[in-house]
């Protein structure tokens, strides 16, 4: 049936804000019903929200009030019944497992085995040496994870990704345990899959390659059987400044652990932060002519050098990089946690340092990071979802914005402990996990209702979606044949997603959109 009523569909903790979405004509009493039939709660939807990104006015009702454990569903007056979900502690303990477990299903380079990969074993694959573009050298730079629904691996998006999982352990040891419990290697052991491999990626000068790939993408079929040559694209500034922040991140991370590695990261990060010196390339990467995987173009690299100053100061303490640092951001405060735009991983970085920092520059770096979070508030209660995305900033990749945009609220919840922020941070979870225009659980195999279909080779070539994957999300604009097919150009842009594998620029998935769902996940639920 046309669904009336949205929730997050894997549920909420005991003691955290529950709202819901109805599609009515006007406002709703509604119950909350236990699956065992009885009526545990009533209240009526009467907050109207005029919803531009959904194309719609819906009603928006509160039952923060149930905190008894147990499985419910919402049942309107007018009619509607919303999927059934768990209020209980401890929920969302097997999502997170599901979200994390993607990464090893993700691994390049080896093989992944029946017993812990299941259905998604494969053969060991892109072994090969890879030529350096332009070159006859070949290097070896087996590894990582892929990136996406492609084969590839770009040091840009794994630099992000390995930052908001180390953040994602360190801010919810819970969770981070329960994933070791379960598995043959800790959160920091898969982390450490992709660290090794961003190593390979380093030039003796201290220079990092871009991305390696094959010339262009394959066909739907298991990674061992893409077999063209792997080619390495040409060395950029973001990659070699994203290389390393996220290297000098993670020193401490494996310090006690394994010094070794923590020693090799070290002497990584300062190499390339010093070979950035030298290196002016205007107007960012560009794929070279016969290239054509993901780019991951960006032109203004100064937000790179922003968090790679900082991160190199928090783990090194020497006054250069503080300088750097001190110098871009009495500039401009950069703001963001996705591919392009990493100028919140510096805040982060700068605001929690050991070493001595400005105070006056903290204060105002913690101002902007509030004011941020303002906005997302003001675009969150202009969306009867709750989303904190303005209706034009539904772009390929939106459920990445949107996990982002609440770690810029949970930024803010962290620095005011006011509340607001943190349930409009959780609010962002739950669209995520449901209560969105499209009633869809925007994570593979969770929840009761979710995404089947995603673009995802090893998903095609099986028949079946690779469980906790986060799908890229509805796209304002029609950027594949699928969608340019399917979807009228006035479509509602917070509609405008296909459930259908062609469809990469709605349906794609990508380890960074995981990781940001991950952390998202870890904060809201640490405290
Ligand atoms: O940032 C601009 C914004 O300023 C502008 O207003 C807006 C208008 O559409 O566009 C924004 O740029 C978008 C950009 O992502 C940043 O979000 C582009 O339109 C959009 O085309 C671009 O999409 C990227 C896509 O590759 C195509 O390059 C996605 O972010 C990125 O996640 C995706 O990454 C791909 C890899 O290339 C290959 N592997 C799979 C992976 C996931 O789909
Ligand atoms: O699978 C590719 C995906 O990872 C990219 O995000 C997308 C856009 O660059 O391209 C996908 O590959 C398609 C290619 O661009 C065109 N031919 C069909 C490929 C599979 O749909
Ligand atoms: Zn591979």
């Amino acid at each position: 049936m046309y669904k009336q009523i949205f929730v997050n569909q894997c549920g909420y903790l005991p003691r955290m804000a529950k709202k819901a979405t109805f599609r009515s004509d006007g406002p709703t009493g509604f119950s909350v019903v236990s699956t065992d039939g009885r009526r545990v709660y009533r209240a009526t939807a009467t907050e109207r929200v005029k919803t531009v990104s959904a194309g719609e006015t819906v009603y928006v009702g509160d039952f923060s009030a149930v905190t008894e454990p147990g499985r419910y569903y919402l049942l309107a007056d007018n009619g509607g019944e919303s999927d059934t979900f768990e209020i209980a502690e401890g929920i969302y303990g097997e999502v997170f497992e599901k979200a994390f477990s993607f990464f090893y299903l993700q691994r390049c380079g080896c093989a992944l085995s029946p017993s812990r990969a299941g259905a998604f074993a494969h053969k060991a694959c892109h072994t090969g040496l890879a030529v350096v573009y332009g070159t006859a050298e070949k290097r070896e730079v087996s590894g990582g994870w892929h990136d996406a629904g492609d084969y590839g691996r770009y040091i840009v998006p794994a630099a992000m990704t390995v930052a908001q999982l180390l953040y994602a352990c360190e801010d919810n040891p819970a969770l981070a345990s329960l994933y070791r419990a379960a598995h043959p290697q800790s959160c920091l052991e898969e982390i450490r899959y992709e660290l090794e491999w961003m190593l390979k990626l380093q030039r003796r000068d201290g220079q990092v390659y871009h991305k390696v790939t094959c010339r262009s993408f394959c066909n739907f079929v298991l990674p061992e059987e893409e077999q063209d040559e792997l080619v390495l694209s040409p060395v950029s500034v973001t990659a070699t400044a994203d290389f390393a922040a996220a290297a000098a991140m993670a020193v401490r991370f494996y310090r006690d652990g394994n010094p070794a590695f923590a020693d090799r990261l070290a002497d990584a990060a300062k190499k390339a932060y010093a070979a950035l010196s030298s290196m002016d390339l205007p107007g960012g990467f560009h794929n070279p002519a016969d290239i054509r995987t993901g780019e991951y173009g960006d032109d203004c690299d100064a937000d790179e050098r922003y968090w790679a100053a900082a991160e190199l100061y928090k783990a090194f303490g020497d006054p250069q990089y503080r300088a750097d640092f001190e110098r871009l951001a009495n500039q401009k405060i950069y703001h963001g946690y996705g591919w392009a735009d990493v100028g919140s991983f510096g805040n982060r970085a700068y605001l929690t340092a050991d070493f001595p920092t400005d105070p006056a520059l903290a204060d105002r770096i913690r101002a902007s990071m509030i004011e941020t979070a303002q906005k997302r508030m003001e675009a969150s209660a202009a969306d009867g979802y709750g989303t904190a995305l303005f209706p034009d900033e539904y772009v390929w990749g939106s459920n990445m914005t949107v996990a982002n945009n609440g770690l810029h609220l949970f930024d803010a919840y962290r620095f005011t402990g006011d509340t607001a922020y943190l349930d409009c941070a959780a609010h962002q979870l739950h669209y995520l996990l449901g209560r969105n225009p499209m009633g869809l659980c925007y994570l593979t195999g969770c929840g009761t209702d979710s995404i089947k279909h995603p673009h995802h080779r090893p998903s095609v070539f099986l028949g079946k979606a690779m469980p906790g994957m986060l799908s890229g999300g509805p796209c304002g604009r029609r950027l594949d044949p699928a969608a340019k097919g399917l979807l009228p150009e006035d479509f509602p842009p917070a509609k405008a997603i296909v459930d259908m594998s062609g469809s990469y620029s709605t349906n794609e998935v990508a380890i960074y959109w995981n990781s940001a769902f991950l952390l998202l996940l870890a904060s809201v639920t640490a405290v």
